[in-house]
């Protein structure tokens, strides 16, 4: 029993921040994210009655026992669901270095909920795809889909009506978004981490809950009118929130380094002469700058020219999830 999965990272134009419940992964406020075409996810997982644990492969390796231990935890509701108990081998490749500042998470948890439902013979919809995803990592809900994302983040305590939604496919509004990579180096403190000091310590994280919601309609409504002046002030603003609430909670950190600060401030100069692009920044000091398709070549160069920017990688709105 044997099933191939694909699924593509995203990045959130509005915030996944703060949990209201850790176990089953139910975020504070709703979310809106692109899945982006170039990087991706592909995850083999074979189930069979001769092994006698389950056993995760990444990129051809071992994984750690840290990692293995969330892979069986994972693969234990599966089990659930299916009432079968047999253990997998599960291979899993990203096309992209794990280090570079993509959430391998996202696509990581989107491709194992379908591959590993599928090889034990389930046949679950995208809703319960996405739900599924969910329990593994948050964001991993959304990369079910392909284009335009929304998680809402729904009001039971079960989780239930907790999952993502399609709100625009990707070829009804082509932007481009231009991921710059600062740095390698893995962050210090986890999103898992992050969130939730910021949401037990920050006296600032009312003020994201107060506004966020404002921010999603607003951004919503921006790409279904494809206003893209209003949706990038918006995702930019979102994403200073998030980063501000950090500054707040105790202890405090900061995803940010001075590279982060120059890619800031070359997208105000890009703009001050008359190119629209906009940054957001997920938790990490790496940057993802959008833009419309007529400027990425410009906006791109200019970036590559800040002597503290390691690489850039274009990209478009990619697809959800495939079978191979
Ligand atoms: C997001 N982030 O919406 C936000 C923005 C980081 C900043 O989703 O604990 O890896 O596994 O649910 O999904 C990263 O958090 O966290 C994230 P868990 P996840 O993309």
């Amino acid at each position: 029993m044997k099933a191939t999965a694909r699924a593509h990272t995203n990045i959130a134009l509005i915030k996944y921040w703060g949990k209201r419940d850790e176990s089953l992964f139910l975020p504070m406020n709703n979310s809106l994210s692109i899945t982006l075409d170039k990087f991706h996810t592909t995850t083999a997982v074979e189930f069979c009655p001769c092994l006698p644990v389950d056993l995760f492969i990444m990129n051809n390796q071992l994984a750690s026992s840290t990692e293995m231990a969330k892979i069986t935890h994972f693969l234990d509701r599966v089990r659930g669901m299916s009432g079968k108990s047999w253990h997998a081998v599960v291979h899993s490749t990203n096309n992209f270095p794990t280090a570079a500042g993509f959430a391998s998470s996202a696509s990581g948890y989107a491709a194992l909920a379908a591959a590993a439902t599928k090889a034990i013979g389930l046949d679950l919809g995208n809703k319960a795809l996405s739900q599924l995803a969910r329990l593994g990592s948050g964001s991993a809900c959304r990369s079910i889909y392909g284009g335009y994302v929304e998680w809402q983040k729904g009001e039971k305590k079960d989780g239930t009506d907790s999952f993502a939604k399609p709100v625009l496919e990707g070829g009804d509004w082509d932007l481009s978004i231009v991921s710059v990579l600062v740095t390698d180096t893995p962050k210090t403190i986890s999103s898992r981490e992050g969130m939730k000091r910021t949401v037990e310590t920050s006296p600032f994280y009312s003020g994201w809950l107060d506004s966020v919601e404002a921010d999603f309609l607003h951004a919503k409504e921006a790409l279904i009118y494809h206003d893209f002046e209003l949706l990038g002030s918006i995702i930019e603003s979102n994403a200073l929130k998030m980063h501000a609430t950090t500054l707040g909670a105790n202890p405090p950190f900061m995803y940010w380094n001075r590279a982060t600060l120059d890619v800031i401030k070359e997208v105000q100069s890009l703009r001050s002469g008359g190119i629209q692009a906009y940054f957001t920044i997920d938790a990490g000091p790496n940057v993802k700058v959008l833009c419309q398709p007529k400027d990425e070549q410009a906006v791109r160069e200019s970036l590559e020219k800040l002597p503290n920017v390691q690489n850039t990688y274009l990209c478009h709105p990619g697809p959800g999830l495939t079978y191979l």
